[in-house]
């Protein structure tokens, strides 16, 4: 970045600055709360949900990535050294979300109800080195033990044993990065249990999946370790009639255990609903029952299709709902989607980078006088400043934002990807 590109930026920054304090709004507050905000970049768009397994079974479990983009990391060093190079490009400090089938077993075969703290020692270090808190995932998905369609509310009670000594071996070692790092991990359990075609007993599998997550989280954890978190799910690829683990299973299920005295979090995420239902409508229902949330921002085209998030209408009512809730310390938010047609790294830089984007135009808004206009019923002035902020300067905010945490403004951040790609991510054999 040339000396000229600076003072451009930084004049547009400060003509910027007088036309949001014209709204009453302070964007160096905006952009301080902004710094503060730590996303979860997800490991699995760094090479298509595949994992470290000896055995490398396909991706199953009702999702899928597509695409055969080149250079897709083939082991833990490479999804290391591509998380460097994605966290270099944006801007802020953040956490990275890990999946069981992510442990380093130098080899050995472990099965996943077996799985140590040690089989992650290696993603602790270099998480330490770099300042990533740590978050996890279960794997169940992917195994032979999952061939069924179902897990936790299998009918058959081996399957059931493994997957919830599986989970439970997950969130010790959840409490493990939690105790190493300094911040507690979230572990989230997702399932992909489910009927292809129209179910005759919907209540028994949600029974024994209820009877199951009892048992994974019978024994409590030190929340400044470990948080437990719940992803429900309208429907996957070949589970289109039924989900065991659904929204409103989950939903239930959260406010139940949190009823009880023990901190359970709701997964929502933005690709688990009906194509024209979005999320943004539901954190202010759950957020005034539920102490924590925990978001997998996505973006679904058609159906779950887990695309890359782009800044769009969907996105910004999302952050915006998170900021005017003043949710930021409830909310943990995470990226899931698993985009295989273009650069991997591109696609972990571009989701981040738009959605503190929107995170940051949320944080624009003049909320107070949005306030005030609505309670005083002045919707005229409502709707007035609803427009008035869509073409308010949250660019020129932003790249001045990226040209102080020292990462490139604009479309330059494609440039180090280039490069990557050439000297890198070309090398790999497919
Ligand atoms: C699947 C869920 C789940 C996964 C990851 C890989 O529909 O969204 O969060 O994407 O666990
Ligand atoms: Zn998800």
């Amino acid at each position: 970045m040339d000396k000229l590109n600076e003072q451009a930026i930084q004049m547009a920054y400060d003509l910027a600055k007088a036309r949001y304090a014209a709204l009453g709004v302070d964007t160096e507050r905006a952009l301080a709360t902004l710094s503060s905000i730590s996303l979860s970049l997800h490991c699995w768009q760094g090479d298509d949900v595949s994992g470290f397994e000896t055995s490398g079974e396909a991706l199953s479990g009702g999702i899928a990535a597509t695409g055969n983009y080149p250079g897709k990391a083939r082991n833990p060093s490479e999804l290391r050294a591509d998380l460097d190079q994605a966290y270099r490009l944006i801007p802020g400090s953040h956490r990275l979300n890990l999946h069981a089938i992510y442990a380093e077993t130098g080899g050995k075969k472990v099965s996943r109800d077996q799985l140590q703290p040690e089989h992650f020692s290696a993603w602790v270090d270099w998480a330490r080195a770099n300042h990533h808190g740590l978050d996890f995932n279960p794997t169940l998905f992917s195994h032979p033990m999952a061939a069924s369609g179902f897990t936790l509310s299998s009918y058959d009670p081996g399957v059931r044993r493994f997957w919830i000594d599986h989970c439970v071996a997950c969130r010790k070692i959840g409490a493990y990065f939690g105790q190493q790092l300094g911040t507690p991990a979230v572990t989230n359990i997702w399932i992909p249990d489910g009927y292809k075609d129209t179910p005759a007993d919907r209540l028994a599998p949600r029974a024994l999946l209820k009877e199951s997550l009892d048992q994974v989280l019978a024994e409590p954890i030190d929340p400044r370790l470990n948080l437990d978190a719940v992803e429900g799910k309208l429907f996957g690829l070949g589970a289109e009639s039924y989900t065991v683990g659904s929204h409103e299973f989950y939903l239930a299920y959260t406010a139940a255990r949190n009823a009880a005295g023990s901190r359970l979090l709701l997964c929502l995420d933005s690709g688990h609903f009906h194509p024209t239902e979005t999320i943004a409508d539901k954190l202010s229902a759950v957020m005034l029952t539920l102490p924590e949330l925990l978001l997998h921002v996505s973006r679904g085209v058609r159906w779950d299709s887990d695309h890359v998030v782009i800044y769009n209408d969907d996105l910004l009512a999302i952050t915006q709902e998170i900021v005017r809730g003043n949710y930021l310390s409830r909310i943990h938010i995470g990226l899931d989607y698993f985009d295989a047609s273009i650069n991997r790294v591109a696609a972990w830089v571009m989701g981040a980078r738009n959605t503190l984007h929107a995170l940051l135009a949320a944080l624009l808004e003049p909320v107070e006088k949005l306030r005030v206009a609505e309670k005083t019923g002045d919707f005229t002035t409502r709707l007035a400043l609803l427009e008035e902020a869509k073409g308010m300067p949250s660019g020129a905010v932003w790249d001045y934002y990226c040209l102080q945490k020292g990462v490139p403004v604009g479309l330059s951040f494609l440039d180090p990807i280039k490069q990557y790609e050439a000297k890198i991510l070309a090398q790999r054999a497919i």
